[in-house]
């Protein structure tokens, strides 16, 4: 899987796939992202992305003409499945949608700043918005990088262990049990006696109480019929 990501500030997001299971899933090859710097497609001596907005108010808007010239370079290049702009008016991110997207070849992420982008390359070019919560950020990087992350980490062979996508919260809409290590007794703080049992049915049983137990406790929402 390829993702672009468009942003005025790509040294933001650097660092975030340099680690961990995101190196892992770009040095096997599963997974290349490419940032793209929108001021190299700024306009005039002063590579310029953004302008006052129509009709007055505090905020300079991201201009059409860079983002429509870089949009067009990419999908020169290939088919997207999906141009998503990252904005706290978008759909609410979930574990569904990240699943959704981990099944497309080619994604773009555009990154907002300012007061957002002309409404016209929403129109025109974007075709999903995404929020990752009730909150504002001060740029859609951030939001990028959860993205890519989530994204990422679904994609066959990027994990080594198969199953632990399918076993993280959320992927079957509960949260994820209580987990322990050695020491068994840590300054008297005793492991449930049932993982030590060996006995991997009841074992399971026991995981999937406590996961239920969880959900029902701290997040009920999810137990609602409905979403995905
Ligand atoms: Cl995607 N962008 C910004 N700027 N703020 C956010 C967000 C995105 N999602 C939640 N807050």
């Amino acid at each position: 899987m390829r993702i672009d990501v468009v942003s005025v500030l790509p040294e933001l997001l650097r660092s975030p796939f340099e680690h961990s299971i995101m190196k892992r899933a770009q040095d096997k090859g599963l997974l290349e992202v490419v940032v793209h710097n929108l001021r190299d497609y700024g306009l005039g001596r002063h590579r310029q992305i953004d302008d006052y907005q129509f009709g007055g108010g505090a905020g300079m808007v991201m201009m059409c003409e860079p983002l429509a010239n870089c949009l067009d370079d990419l999908k020169k290049e290939r088919t997207y499945g999906e141009i998503i702009f990252l904005t706290p008016d978008g759909e609410r991110y979930r574990q569904g949608i990240a699943n959704q997207l981990s099944l497309q070849e080619n994604l773009i992420l555009i990154c907002g700043h300012y007061k957002g982008i002309d409404e016209r390359i929403r129109e025109h070019y974007v075709t999903r918005e995404i929020s990752i919560g009730d909150y504002v950020l001060s740029g859609g990087e951030l939001a990028a990088a959860v993205l890519v992350d989530s994204i990422g980490r679904l994609l066959p062979g990027v994990l080594g262990d198969e199953q632990s996508a399918l076993t993280d919260s959320f992927q079957d809409d509960l949260l994820a049990p209580p987990v322990y290590t050695r020491p068994a007794n840590f300054r008297g703080w005793e492991v449930p006696e049932i993982l030590t049992s060996g006995n991997t049915p009841k074992i399971e049983e026991w995981r999937y109480e406590q996961a239920m137990q969880r959900t029902k406790d701290r997040r009920p929402d999810l137990l609602e019929e409905g979403e995905e």
